[in-house]
């Protein structure tokens, strides 16, 4: 949305703005309670809901959200860039009748610039974030909206990446703007579009649509579901539950982004018919929700404890929770290094030679930091475990002579450091510009005994790589 609109730069805010004639003016036009059908069930098997906010108060809930934009460190209406008319004000986001309702509103005001300064502009309207307040990387996210009619306003739901995450391709970052919907009064009709933007605001911007852009809408002035589908490598978009668009490969972010609803106005140079004015855009609910094998034991017990105060109202979904927690806590407590249980995993069909194979989830490898298990089908049993923090690591003991660490390498994948019997071994390179499934590391030739293998994620990787991944599968110990 702000390819041309986004500068984050310094600034320092000044205080603007005589409110309490806005305030007047926004009560007055405010409708009460509009026809909101209830939206379907929270309930989304599979996955843990991680952020909801229906909007059922009376005023913006600021433990959740910030109503001002993410350019700004405070609550005062701010501009933007130099060529928009009109500013971000938090009096121009309001909740009632079970929506947030951003307005757009000709009244002039003199207001910070974001850069320095201050500048008179046409328009007020709104936008709020959860800059600070919530991130998260991957998962599904969902809002319920209503669009504007009156022309020349310019509606997004859209993520940017969190604080301190940064750009792909501008100084290593892990982020991109992801436009999961997008609307211009002026001249979509009945379609919205979605876009991906990364390598930062000036010459290095790259990016574009998400699939062929344009997802059709049966009536755009009628309630939506706008819905995002974020997985390593690839961007889904969904409305009202049809998948419509699809992106795979450069600038998907792998970091924590944030949420942002706001609407622009006299977008795209096109201008406001003062009339029209003031028009909401309406958003019934936000919901975020995380994969149950990408979520992190932050986000199980988080959502296992807003299950349990909210009683049984969704057991299914609090049995499965229950299930996952159980199966992390039996793999984290269990007691490393047993060389028996090691040899109980002996299958002789497995592989050529004499060794005994372990699958990443025995009890005998420990994990250390948040390391999440995955299921796929070409990995050893069906599985693996992969982190990609700085400083995460598992401890493998085994009885033998060697020890080789199968797994996948792709070219999301970092650099990791091996110690053995805790000496630094060396460090290894997972990177695989193919997907490929094999030796990740190798400890060479050992005296026969007890040994232990300590794997470090260093959160480095070579300038090929996308990411810091590293994927824990299979050993085969000699
Ligand atoms: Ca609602
Ligand atoms: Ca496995």
């Amino acid at each position: 949305m702000r390819k041309a609109e986004t500068s984050i730069r310094s600034f320092k805010p000044v205080v603007t703005g005589i409110f309490l004639a806005v305030v007047v003016m926004l009560a007055g036009y405010i409708p009460g309670n509009e026809n909101i059908v209830q939206a379907a069930s929270l309930d989304k098997p599979g996955y843990i809901l991680t952020f909801q906010e229906e909007f059922n108060g009376n005023s913006v809930d600021l433990s959740k959200w910030n109503d001002w934009d993410i350019n700004f460190g405070n609550r005062e209406p701010g501009i933007v860039t130099t060529s928009n008319d009109f500013a971000y004000c938090p009096e121009n986001v309001r909740v009632s009748g079970g929506c947030l309702r951003i307005t757009a509103s000709r009244n002039p005001i003199t207001a910070a610039q974001c850069g320095g300064g201050t500048r008179t502009v046409n328009y007020r309207t709104g936008e709020i974030n959860t800059k600070n307040k919530f991130q998260q990387t991957y998962g599904w996210f969902e809002a319920r909206i209503k669009l504007p009619k009156a022309r020349a306003l310019y509606p997004g739901f859209w993520l940017m990446p969190a604080e301190g995450v940064g750009m792909i391709d501008e100084n290593g970052g892990a982020g991109a703007e992801v436009d999961i919907m997008e609307y211009e009064t002026y001249w979509m009709g009945n379609q919205v579009t979605s876009s991906i933007w990364y390598g930062g605001y000036g010459s290095n911007l790259q990016g574009g649509g998400i699939g062929s852009t344009y997802s059709p809408i049966s009536d755009a002035n009628d309630w939506h579901v706008y819905a995002l589908n974020w997985e390593p490598g690839k961007l889904e978009i969904y409305v009202d539950g049809v998948k419509t668009q699809e992106h795979t490969g450069e600038g998907v972010p792998y970091g924590d982004e944030i949420i942002i609803l706001s609407m622009a106005v006299a977008s795209w140079g096109k201008p406001c018919l003062d009339s029209e004015l003031p028009d909401s855009m309406l958003v019934d609910y936000v919901r975020v929700y995380q994969k149950a094998e990408y979520a992190t034991e932050e986000q199980r017990q988080r959502a296992a404890s807003a299950q349990r105060s909210q009683g049984n109202s969704n057991l299914q979904r609090s049995q499965r929770i229950q299930e996952v927690s159980t199966n992390q806590g039996t793999q984290r407590t269990q007691e490393t290094s047993n060389n028996q249980r090691a040899q109980q995993t002996s299958n002789p069909q497995e592989g050529p030679g004499n060794y005994v194979a372990c699958n990443d989830s025995d009890p005998y490898i420990r994990y250390y930091g948040t390391w999440t298990p995955f299921n796929n089908p070409r990995a050893y049993r069906g599985d693996f475990h992969y982190s990609k923090n700085k400083n995460d690591s598992y401890l493998v003991g085994f009885t033998g002579t060697r020890l080789r660490a199968y797994g996948l390498k792709d070219r999301w994948c970092g650099k990791v450091a091996i110690y053995v019997d805790n000496k630094y071994l060396g460090t290894g390179d997972c990177y695989s510009p193919k997907q490929v499934y094999g030796v990740l590391y190798d400890t060479g030739e050992l005296p026969y005994g007890n040994h232990t293998v300590r794997l470090i994620n260093l959160r480095q990787k070579n300038d090929e790589s996308l990411g810091y991944y590293h994927y824990a599968d299979e050993f085969r110990v000699y």
